[in-house]
């Protein structure tokens, strides 16, 4: 649906689709849905349920106490970026006993957003071997929490040990504006990282 491979034509300037599928993904509580919800043009689809006693012992909590309600399948929304780019967004739950439908739904995307939250920079690590195992291009947004440590871009480019061609940009997810930039910086980073196989 979302990725117009298709539609592809090595070697020109149309080899970027129209539709790219794009994933949002980060450690539990991120910010993957505050995100989708912020940025997208359409109501979002949202698949929050509320945590119940049972999660408890289950979902790794520390740090995020106060979060009620949970990601249990996907986010989706979907935001025009230009005239020739309308990117469909699709949100990762963010749970460890979730992590087996990531691989459905990575399957067609051509690009990803990497969630670092600043209270536990450890939780994106996951996202950051996945996209970086499978060659999807991926931009780290730095979500910054009050009461967080504050980091530089490139304190945590070397926390997470990310390569120096990987874009790390600040992001507020909550906010439109910024949750756009950060998906501008990955469509820029997609078309790049592309380039080099277009030309040869
Ligand atoms: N201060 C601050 N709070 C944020 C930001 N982004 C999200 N939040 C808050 O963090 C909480 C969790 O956000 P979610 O969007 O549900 O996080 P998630 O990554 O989808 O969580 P899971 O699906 O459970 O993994 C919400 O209460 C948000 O309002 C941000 O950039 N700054
Ligand atoms: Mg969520």
């Amino acid at each position: 649906m979302a990725s117009a491979d298709s539609e592809n034509r090595p070697g020109t300037q149309e080899a970027i689709p129209q539709a790219v599928k794009i994933i949002v993904a980060g450690g539990f509580g991120a910010g993957k849905t505050t995100m989708v919800a912020s940025v997208s043009e359409i109501t979002p689809l949202s698949t929050e349920e509320v945590m119940t006693e049972a999660s408890q012992g289950v979902d790794d909590l520390g740090g995020v106490e106060n979060k009620t309600t949970t990601t249990v399948a996907l986010d989706f929304g979907r935001i025009t970026i230009n005239d020739d780019i309308v990117l469909y967004l699709f949100g990762t739950p963010g749970q460890d006993r979730f992590w087996f439908m990531w691989d459905e739904l990575v399957e067609g995307a051509l690009g990803a957003v990497v969630l670092a939250d600043t209270r536990r920079l450890d939780t994106c690590f996951h996202a950051v071997d996945f996209f970086e195992r499978r060659g999807v291009p991926f931009v780290v947004a730095v979500n910054r929490f009050e009461g967080a440590a504050v980091y530089e871009t490139e304190e945590v480019r070397e926390a997470l040990d990310v390569s120096a061609g990987v874009p790390v940009v600040m992001a507020d997810a909550r906010e439109r504006e910024s949750s756009k930039e950060v998906l501008v910086a990955l469509v820029t980073h997609i078309i790049d990282s592309r380039r080099p196989a277009m030309s040869g």
